[in-house]
């Protein structure tokens, strides 16, 4: 995979040179270049931004540097890239999102600045590439670059081979659908947009892959055994797989409804047997699958 990324701060994405990603870089699994938007401005200030038209305050970037930034972008040989915009106002990224960028040869990350970037450089390259202005989350950071590090480095590590152990992606909250042999919804790298027809809102994962999707991950545990006076759970030293299976199941369900209850709702009735039904019951939720929102 290769990605670029566009930015007036390149010393910002440092870290994608460390630990995971970096590695993942060095070995040729994926390749990352970030570029300093000032190179396409024409001036001796290096200028990329202008005061608003209709007024208000801060300033708006201008749409030249962008628009030849992204020509040099795309000019490149190869498949013509997908452009992700990141911005508060745009549909939310998932892990489903990052499963589909996944997937993409080409990826081109634009960080805007200030009150944003002149809408025509959206509007003119949606003319020629596949672009998706997308969220992190409900709050405001002050550039693009921060939720372009969370983006990049959710999509890298579901890049075969860039993660050492693909089981546990897998196991992942949200988890199941980085998995590389899961056939993916036609829709999958997508963000989360309106919700589909029906009103239904979209679960939180796509619900494929490991039997864990659309939970949060229960607790972890490593030696020693006991630890200040406290114990491992001894069904984890028990080697009974299937109860092993069972006690995460049970402790993932259970955390799910304790910190994310409306992951719960979204889960398919027909995913849950007797026993999830008695842990969620257990946890305050009526598991009737007539009760159920889906
Ligand atoms: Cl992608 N950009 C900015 N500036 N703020 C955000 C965001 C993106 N996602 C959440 N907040």
């Amino acid at each position: 995979m290769r990605i670029d990324i566009i930015t007036i701060f390149p010393g910002y994405f440092a870290p994608l040179g460390m630990s995971l990603i970096g590695k993942a870089a060095l070995r040729g699994d994926v390749q990352i270049t970030v570029h300093d938007l000032r190179d396409w401005s024409h001036d001796a200030h290096r200028t990329v931004d202008d005061t608003p038209y209709g007024g208000g305050p801060g300033m708006v970037m201008k749409p030249e540097p962008w628009g030849e930034a992204l020509d040099a972008a795309t000019a490149a040989d190869g498949p013509a890239p997908r452009l992700v915009v990141p911005a508060p106002s745009g549909a939310l990224f998932t892990q489903q999102t990052a499963a589909g960028y996944a997937r993409e040869p080409r990826l081109v990350f634009a960080c805007g600045r200030y009150e944003g970037i002149d809408a025509r450089v959206v509007d003119e390259a949606r003319t020629r590439m596949a672009v998706d202005e997308v969220s992190i989350g409900d709050y405001v950071l002050a550039g693009g670059e921060a939720a372009v590090l969370v983006m990049v480095e959710a999509v890298c590590r579901l890049v075969p081979g860039v993660l050492g152990n693909a089981a546990s992606v897998a196991d992942d909250s949200f988890g199941g659908s980085g998995d590389p042999g899961v056939a993916a919804p036609a829709d999958a790298g997508r963000p989360e947009a309106a919700p589909p027809a029906g009103g239904a809102r979209r679960a939180a994962t796509d619900g494929c892959g490991s039997g864990m999707a659309g939970l949060l991950e229960g607790p972890v545990y490593t030696k020693p055994r006991v630890w200040r006076g406290r114990e491992v759970p001894p069904v984890l030293l028990s080697g009974d797989h299937g109860a092993i299976a069972r006690w995460r199941r049970d402790a993932a369900l259970s955390r799910t409804a304790a910190m994310r209850p409306e992951l719960i709702h979204r889960l398919d009735p027909a995913s849950l047997n007797d026993r999830d039904r008695e842990v969620l019951s257990r946890a305050g939720f009526p598991m009737h699958p007539e009760d159920m929102a889906h």
